[in-house]
């Protein structure tokens, strides 16, 4: 019998860990620390002003659907957003966790049957043109939870 997880359950259709979100104060220090302490690379950087983010992507390992996880570095870009009123209230860390889908929109409406909140009514965009979705954290387990269909 196999140890793997089902590739596509019956309602969530998640099929891998696409990302560990961290929030920090300095992304280029954070950047630093990643390289010269584990010897990750940044192979994406971008901002994104919807999210109110300036965020780095280090790939850690490729994934057995031909994607791959990634650690996201996360700086706020302005003082209203979900980042900074975490690093206000928490101060750096693990802001979130994301799961790859291949189909996102299906996936959070299998997840929001279960009875969890789902953010957003309309996939909105997320790294690299990938589409997003989040979870209230207060439906997992104090977890905020986001939902990635990437977009290759
Ligand atoms: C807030 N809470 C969290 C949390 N943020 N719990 C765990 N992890 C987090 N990251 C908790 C608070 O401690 C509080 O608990 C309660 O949720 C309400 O938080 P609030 O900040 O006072 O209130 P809201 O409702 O204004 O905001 C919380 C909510 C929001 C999660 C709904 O931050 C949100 O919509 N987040 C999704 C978008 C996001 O985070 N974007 C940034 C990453 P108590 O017990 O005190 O009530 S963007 C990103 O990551 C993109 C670029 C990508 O991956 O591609």
């Amino acid at each position: 019998m196999s140890n793997a997880p089902s590739p596509t359950g019956p309602f969530s259709g998640l099929t891998r860990l696409d990302h560990v979100g961290i929030a920090c104060r300095d992304l280029d220090a954070s950047i630093e620390f990643y390289r010269s302490t584990y010897g990750f690379e940044v192979e994406h950087e971008e901002v994104n002003e919807e999210q109110g983010v300036r965020e780095a992507m280090l790939r850690i390992n490729g994934t057995d659907d031909g994607g791959a996880t990634y650690l996201q570095l996360l700086e706020p870009t302005r003082e209203d957003s979900p980042v900074a009123k975490f690093l206000a209230r928490n101060g750096e860390g693990v802001h979130h966790l994301a799961f790859g889908t291949g189909d996102v929109a299906a996936s959070a409406a299998g997840i929001g049957e279960r009875g969890v909140r789902v953010l957003d009514s309309e996939p909105r965009t997320g790294t690299a043109g990938s589409r997003i979705v989040f979870l209230h954290p207060k439906d997992c387990g104090g977890v905020l939870t986001e939902l990635v269909q990437s977009a290759h």
